[in-house]
């Protein structure tokens, strides 16, 4: 077997797998609510360069990744500037940026949901400074988590009053985009809790109702993260599916989970390996486009060389999910089983061409004449299908 950390290595990334990492992922030093952090703090320009050196595309940041929080202007400017010469020394590129609304103290009741009206204006022109530092290097998606934007009783929260709040700052952000000219489209990213007991905006589901209400709701998709979804025990391939089918993946953060529990954040492919699959086989079948974002916390019993192991094992899995998933669909056992299981027919309309109800109701076919006890006992050969999938995933087809 190849090493598989070695270029001849047949799962080396390059950028044309367009892999993208937020500073914030490799760079997480460690710190939990029970412990201090076992790791330095990582200088963005390292970041850069050895995530470039992996094979990854770009990088992907909050403006306090980049910028401390409380910088002066010319502070500022020395960070950027570091930063953008990094860009140009490697050709890594930045496709994406989001604001931290959620860390310092000031936004401890969330950010455009706040109860106090001072800090949901302070909320707003943080983000607005750092979308003119998005569109400045080159960022097309800009994501909006909510941070802290929920509660963890019942009144301390109007929820219909703080969804008015959070549509106001949106219509708000996208107006500003529009006058500015700026070709940038914002995506939503759903949590269920962490670190508030409830978030708004919790699943996928929600978001994308929630965009719809929105005064330029073209200019917003979602960025589902797969352990969020896992966390609210949902099928993060089935939201995923609904929201391509709905045209709003805009962005996505890969990563790892094992079920409901905390946000692990581990690295993709560890945790639910069969979503992680099933994942990979819909954005690649869907000709999913953008940027494969690991939004990743590299375990904390792991030192600054360890961050790298993880980090490359993320691409690595893709690319191995990847493979499988493509074997699986190009197995003639595999289309056999899925013509066994008529998957092929659920594209066919369930109406005729111009059938109304008139003429459904006037089919005898479809009910009075139609034998129920025979059609409930057509076996739908799921399982052999399954299986195939379960023997391409594990190596053993
Ligand atoms: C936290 C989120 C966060 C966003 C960006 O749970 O995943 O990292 O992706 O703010
Ligand atoms: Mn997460
Ligand atoms: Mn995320």
């Amino acid at each position: 077997m190849t090493d598989p950390f070695t270029p001849e290595d047949p799962f080396t990334p390059t950028p044309d797998d367009r892999f993208t990492f937020g500073l914030w992922t490799v760079g997480w030093p460690g710190r939990d609510p029970f412990g201090e952090p076992t790791r330095p703090a990582l200088d963005p320009v390292e970041t850069v360069s050895r995530l470039a050196e992996l094979g990854a595309y770009g990088v992907t940041f909050h403006d306090d990744d980049l910028i401390p929080f409380g910088s002066s202007d010319t502070a500022r400017e020395t960070h950027v500037k570091r930063f953008r010469q990094a860009l140009d020394a490697t050709g890594m590129k930045v496709p994406m940026a989001t604001t931290n609304l959620f860390t310092h103290p000031v936004f401890k009741d969330g950010a455009f949901t706040a109860n106090d009206r001072d800090v949901r204006r302070y909320a707003l022109r943080k983000t607005l400074r750092n979308i003119d530092l998005a569109v400045e290097l080159g960022a097309e998606t800009y994501v909006a988590w909510g941070g802290r934007e929920g509660a963890e009783s019942g009144a301390a929260k109007d929820v219909r009053t703080a969804l008015d709040r959070l549509k106001e700052a949106f219509d708000l952000l996208a107006g500003y985009v529009l006058d500015q000219g700026y070709p940038l489209r914002f995506a939503i990213e759903p949590k269920p809790n962490e670190p508030r007991g409830d978030l708004l905006l919790p699943t996928i589901g929600h978001a994308l109702a929630f965009i719809e209400r929105l005064e330029h709701a073209d200019l917003f998709g979602v960025n589902p993260e797969v352990g969020h979804e896992q966390m609210a025990g949902l099928n993060v391939a089935h939201g995923v599916a609904q929201a391509l089918w709905a045209g709003k993946l805009f962005h996505i953060d890969l990563n790892g989970q094992t079920g409901v529990k905390y946000d692990q954040d581990l690295r993709f492919g560890a945790g639910d390996v069969r979503a992680a699959f099933w994942l990979v086989d819909l954005l690649e079948s869907a000709g999913y486009r953008g940027p494969r974002h690991f939004d990743f916390k590299p375990p904390r019993t792991e030192d600054v060389e360890g961050v790298w192991v993880s980090a490359a094992a993320c691409m690595r899995n893709y690319l191995v999910l990847k493979a499988r998933a493509a074997a699986f669909r190009a197995d003639p056992a595999v289309r056999d089983a899925l013509a066994a299981a008529r998957s092929d027919r659920l594209a066919q309309p369930t109406l005729g061409a111009g059938e109304s109800a008139a003429d459904l109701l006037a089919d005898r076919t479809a009910y009075e004449d139609f034998d129920v006890e025979a059609a409930a006992r057509r076996a739908m050969a799921f399982e052999r299908l399954d299986q195939l999938a379960m023997d391409h995933l594990l190596g053993t087809r």
